[in-house]
């Protein structure tokens, strides 16, 4: 199957395209409205997208380069009509206006033959620098035209990997007056890293910090029952144990199921960090005075059916503390993109910010990672990739993300 894009004013224009490119087997697959051209986002043309598909070997459509377009010879037609009718008339359009009757010549004399002999010169260098210009049009379409099959290829991998159509369409614009500016098309390979670049330049004014606050003494832990909120407070106490030198304290408030105190304490006994049990928020005093001497308190909270508005507010009330703290929401990529941003929503409207993703070992789509951080603004700090406590986890960095979202070379 072959599949092309135009960009046209208006339907008909790419009806009479497709025909001539694609034959009359063609079918219309998509259109749309598109922006394109303009200056900073501004004075931006709109235009509509029209993607056409034949099946595989039809007749192979003349290389546009070498014909000029029915507009085209329309326009060359007048002028060498033009021409024609100054070799008989000394008036064409292209002249002066004659001059009044006063200040006329006689006709026949030696002034209005070379009068007239300078008219036909200046429209055959008309014609000439016309006939380059087309030429060089022509051949800027042809390699629009090329571009699109690679455009087509990029939209096609950031659809699968459920990126929002808005930021596809935003990127496709970006790409597109890129290469406008350039005037030039860029290859799948240019392509591909502008894309990258243009991602990374979205993305980067959330990950300057991807970790834990150092000036954070208290950090929650919030998010949807089962997504690995234990496991990875687990993981972080290793690190910052381990790595940081830390000197780190538990407390959970999960004391909806039964095992999950059990859980949390378990990996208290192997890393040997004291935990404390809260069951309501006038518990919270005593367990941070019976953990005083930590430097840093990670807290376990109940995962719960965030949808339910009830349900936040009732694990937000837990998090109260007069040190500086902060509150992570965990969510796993094994989650379906609407239900994670409806969980996004409620937590990010009780001003939480960070983000932690878990689960990226049981996933190929990463989309709804740039998807979450765009939409509501919240800063990722680690990935998790395994059960395996403490090793599977690690700091958000833009560039392995963007290896993953856009398959890290497999297009080439
Ligand atoms: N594949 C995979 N499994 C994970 C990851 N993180 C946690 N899990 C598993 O997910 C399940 C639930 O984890 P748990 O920490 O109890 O989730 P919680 O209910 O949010 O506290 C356990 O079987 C974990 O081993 C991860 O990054 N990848
Ligand atoms: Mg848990």
């Amino acid at each position: 199957m072959r599949v092309k894009r135009y960009v046209v004013n208006a339907l008909p224009e790419a009806v009479t395209k497709i025909r001539t490119d694609l034959g009359k087997d063609a079918v219309i697959l998509d259109t749309k409205e598109i922006k394109v051209g303009g200056f900073m986002g501004m004075f931006r043309k709109k235009k509509m997208e029209v993607i056409a598909a034949v099946e595989s070997n039809p007749p192979k459509p003349e290389p546009p380069a070498r014909k000029a377009p029915p507009e085209v010879h329309a326009v060359v037609e007048q002028i060498l009509q033009t021409a024609q009718r100054s070799g008989a008339s000394s008036t064409t359009v292209m002249e002066p206006p004659p001059a009044p009757p006063h200040m006329q010549e006689p006709r026949g004399t030696f002034e209005s033959q070379e009068r007239r002999s300078n008219t036909e010169q200046f429209i055959i260098n008309e014609i000439r620098d016309l006939r380059e210009y087309m030429v060089k049009l022509t051949k800027q379409q042809n390699d629009l035209h090329h571009l699109s099959e690679e455009m087509l290829q990029l939209k096609d991998r950031l659809k699968q990997q459920e990126l929002d159509d808005e930021w596809i369409n935003k990127l496709m614009d970006a790409l597109q007056e890129a290469q406008q500016h350039e005037n030039r098309s860029f290859e799948r390979d240019e392509l591909w890293r502008e894309a990258r670049s243009m991602m990374a330049g979205w993305l980067q004014p959330y990950c300057k910090d991807a970790q834990i606050s150092s000036e954070a003494r208290v950090v929650h832990f919030v998010g949807p029952t089962g997504v690995g909120k234990t496991t990875t407070i687990a993981k972080l106490a290793a690190e910052q144990t381990i790595k940081r030198g830390k000197k780190v304290g538990f407390i959970t408030s999960d004391t909806y199921r039964i095992a999950a105190v059990d859980q949390l304490r378990t990996y208290a006994n192997i890393l040997n960090v004291p935990m404390e049990v809260v069951f309501s928020p006038m518990d919270l005093p005593k367990a941070y005075k019976a953990l005083e001497g930590r430097d840093l308190i990670l807290m376990d909270t109940a995962g719960r059916n965030f949808r339910s508005e009830l349900h936040v507010s009732e694990v937000i009330s837990l998090l109260h503390s007069n040190e500086p703290n902060e509150t992570i929401l965990v969510m796993s990529l094994t989650g379906k993109t609407a239900d994670m941003s409806i969980i996004a929503e409620r937590f990010t409207k009780y001003g939480i910010r960070k983000v932690l993703f878990t689960k990226l070992d049981e996933t190929t789509v990463y989309g709804a990672i740039l998807n979450l951080i765009l939409n509501y603004q919240l800063y990722p700090t680690y990935l998790a990739s395994g059960q395996n406590v403490p090793d599977d986890i690690e700091r958000f960095r833009v560039n392995a993300y963007l290896d993953k979202l856009l398959g890290d070379g497999e297009h080439e």
